[in-house]
């Protein structure tokens, strides 16, 4: 259900604190899905649509704000998206940490901060800072294992309320290590305190995620993200015991194409006209905003004769 706007502190407050919703969903019994967001308006979307959780992708947010996913959008800039779309949705959000900002100290600086404006739990990658979007080039260096678990460590430890979900990203096999490495970095996260782990693959398929779901056994949860073996069917996942898929870009993926559609048609055609049914109708856009609750707000907060938006 869309975030009850009649709710005033919901409205633009930061009043949010992490509730068990992402861990039950993470850690529960059934497959679940996070579904990509990038800022507010994404975030309702993609809510409304029937998302029980969202995923603040670093490569969408890093996009919309005109960055390459190489942690050059800073990560206050992340936060301050992340707080407008934990405003804009009742639903948990995980965020992409990326390796956490730096060493351990700005990691949990990080993850505290958002904890602060509301998200549910953040996630943390093997790599140093800057990175590097895990599907451009070949070079991915990774950190020396006891760094990163001081990191997840710090992260546990900043953040203290315990429904904080903490997601340690493995990517030894996007760095072309063996599955065995994948195994012992992803049992070292564990023993660091993590939540679950995401084993992150950029392969075609999903032999490497399966075979290594199976090596794994079941130690704890495990989310993948199959942007790139897109074809697997997640009924397979179900059978390999994976916890949650996470659909990480489509969102952003879906924006680019739209607005580059109407942008050449625009251009093109000299007109509006032949576009007007196929993009959103002015009124989807004022309710995805909660444009009637203001006007209820005004007749109970303005004067009667007072001017109205
Ligand atoms: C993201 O969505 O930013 C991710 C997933 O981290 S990936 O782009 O596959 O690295
Ligand atoms: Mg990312």
């Amino acid at each position: 259900m869309p975030l009850d706007r009649s709710q005033p502190d919901l409205l633009n407050a930061p009043s949010r604190t992490a509730d068990s919703r992402l861990r039950e969903l993470i850690c529960g019994p059934n497959l679940s899905f996070l579904m990509e967001a990038h800022d507010a308006l994404s975030a309702a979307i993609a809510e409304q649509a029937g998302f029980q959780g969202l995923w603040a992708s670093g490569l969408s947010i890093s996009s919309t704000l005109g960055y390459r996913d190489s942690n050059e959008a800073s990560w206050s800039e992340v936060v301050d998206t992340v707080e407008r779309m934990v405003s804009a949705v009742s639903v948990p959000v995980l965020v992409d940490c990326d390796s956490g900002f730096g060493n351990f100290n700005n990691a949990r600086l990080v993850a505290r901060k958002l904890a602060q404006r509301g998200a549910s739990g953040v996630c943390l990658e093997d790599k140093g800072f800057p990175k590097m979007n895990s599907f451009v080039g070949e070079r991915h260096p990774l950190a020396e294992v006891d760094e990163f678990c001081g990191r997840l460590k710090a992260v546990k430890d900043g953040v203290a309320d315990p429904k904080f979900v903490l997601v340690a990203r493995v990517e030894a096999l996007i760095a072309g290590r063996s599955e065995q490495e994948a195994l012992d970095r992803a049992a070292a996260y564990l023993e660091a305190g993590s939540d679950a782990i995401l084993i992150h693959s950029r392969k075609a398929t999903a032999d490497e995620i399966l075979s290594f779901a199976e090596a794994w056994g079941g130690r704890c949860p495990l989310v993948i993200v199959p942007t790139k073996y897109y074809r697997t069917a997640v009924a397979v996942y179900r059978d390999a015991g994976i916890s949650t898929v996470i659909w990480a870009n489509h969102n952003m993926r879906a924006a680019v194409a739209a607005m580059r559609s109407v942008c050449e048609r625009i251009l093109r055609e000299e007109s509006i006209a032949g576009i007007e049914p196929e993009v959103a109708s002015l009124n989807e856009v004022f309710g995805l905003l909660g444009y009637d609750e203001l006007s209820r707000a005004e007749t109970l907060y303005l004067p009667a004769d007072a001017p109205r938006g």
